[in-house]
């Protein structure tokens, strides 16, 4: 089926009044930036931070809801730190590149005819799944980074599935316009073809302001992250190195609604394993062995920071109860209800020694804000699922 009987009933109009404004007559668009080169490498640039936002963006999914058959590793200590950071960060940059790839290839949108036949017109139609997705995936990262949840549906499920729907968008327009990046980048010498007057920015100029731009907003953002560049980070929504004992609070206990249970002298937590229940006070978790681990806290709407914390090993209160090593854990906060209120500590994270429940952190003894009267901190862990007002720790 083509389309061709529908346009030709048209062509008086583009012939006749509109033939000045025409968008589609030839020679609409004069500028240097519109041809094949400039829209292939935008596009690669724009391409590779997009993979590169959503590997990282899985691995962060994957943690946070590992599948059965994977173990979420301890090591690299900050590994999170950095897939996050680089998550976000690319993610930013797709804000720039976005906008310099829709300006080299604009003036496509006013094609004429606009769709040939049936396979072009799904192809057109893949563009809009790819940019509307696009479009709110960066929306709704921005507002998780600025912890604005406004949106009437779950961030993470919305977030995760419409990345799916983007990346494969995305691939099936790389494979549809295969044919032409290959001709665009094996005739990367030659000078732009022809057109009338070729005129505006050169594509070098361009290249440079989009490698500015991104430069810039990487600079204004990326402290949050990277604390030594944390003055720099004009447009970031946190500074990590402000908020009590010296590192950024995510949900304070008012919030949390958990300050009673948290600040009551007959604390005590909980301990489940294969050889039944004990309970610790305070004073018995103080007196155990004690560990000191220098850990980030990295949360994943993209800032971290890094505390020195003292408790005990994970591993050793799961050791009281008689759990081997490499059991699971669950670990369950005092806060009465909220997303955050448990989380799963995987066998590799709970072997390791570095997990603690931390008891003091840069030296003093933990904020209520922090998650006194102790709170769950392990390596390579996802902010998330740093639990704190812990009251019970279960191994399986
Ligand atoms: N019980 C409980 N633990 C929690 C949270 C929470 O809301 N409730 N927030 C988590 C999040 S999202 C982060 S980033 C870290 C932040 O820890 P901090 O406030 O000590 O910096 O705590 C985690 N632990
Ligand atoms: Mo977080």
């Amino acid at each position: 089926m083509t389309f061709d009987p529908l346009w030709r009933r048209l062509e008086p109009l583009r012939a006749g009044p509109l033939r000045r404004i025409d968008p589609s007559r030839p020679g609409a668009f004069t500028a240097n930036l519109h041809d094949r080169r400039t829209v292939a490498f935008t596009g690669t640039a724009l391409g590779v931070a997009v993979l590169i936002c959503f590997a990282t963006g899985l691995y962060s999914h994957a943690l946070q809801q590992p599948p059965s058959w994977w173990d979420p590793p301890a090591r690299p200590v900050s590994l999170y730190r950095w897939t996050q950071g680089l998550h976000v960060a690319t993610g930013l940059a797709t804000v720039p590149l976005l906008l310099a790839k829709l300006y080299t290839v604009y003036p496509r949108l006013f094609e004429w005819p606009p769709a040939r036949d049936v396979p072009h017109a799904l192809e057109r139609l893949s563009i809009l799944v790819l940019l509307s997705t696009l479009f709110l995936e960066i929306v709704t990262g921005l507002f998780n980074i600025a912890q604005w949840y406004v949106f009437p549906f779950g961030f993470l499920q919305t977030h995760w599935s419409l990345a799916w729907v983007a990346v494969g968008a995305m691939l099936l327009h790389l494979a549809v316009k295969a044919p032409l990046i290959v001709q665009a980048y094996s005739r990367a010498g030659e000078p732009v073809p022809n057109g009338p007057e070729r005129a505006g920015m050169s594509r070098r100029a361009f290249v440079l302001t989009i490698g500015a731009a991104v430069a810039t907003l990487t600079t204004v953002t990326i402290g949050q992250t990277v604390t030594p560049l944390r003055r720099l980070a004009l447009l970031a929504p946190r500074d990590p190195a402000i908020g009590p004992q010296g590192l950024p609070v995510n949900r304070s206990a008012v919030e949390a609604a958990v300050v009673d249970l948290a600040l009551d002298p007959a604390y005590t937590l909980l301990l489940r394993g294969p050889d039944g229940e004990r309970r610790l006070s305070l004073a018995d978790l103080r007196a155990l062995p004690r560990h000191t681990a220098t850990l980030p806290i990295a949360c994943v709407e993209g800032w971290s920071a890094e505390g020195r914390w003292s408790g005990v090993r994970l591993a050793d209160l799961t050791a009281l109860v008689g759990a081997p090593a490499g059991a699971r854990v669950s670990i369950v906060s005092l806060e009465p209800a909220g997303p955050y209120r448990t989380s799963e500590v995987g066998p590799d994270q709970a072997a390791d020694p570095l997990t603690l429940l931390a008891l003091d952190l840069n030296g003093a003894e933990l904020d209520i804000d922090h998650g006194y009267p102790c709170r769950l901190i392990g390596p390579g862990r996802p902010g998330v699922l740093q639990t704190k007002w812990v009251a019970e720790v279960l191994a399986r």
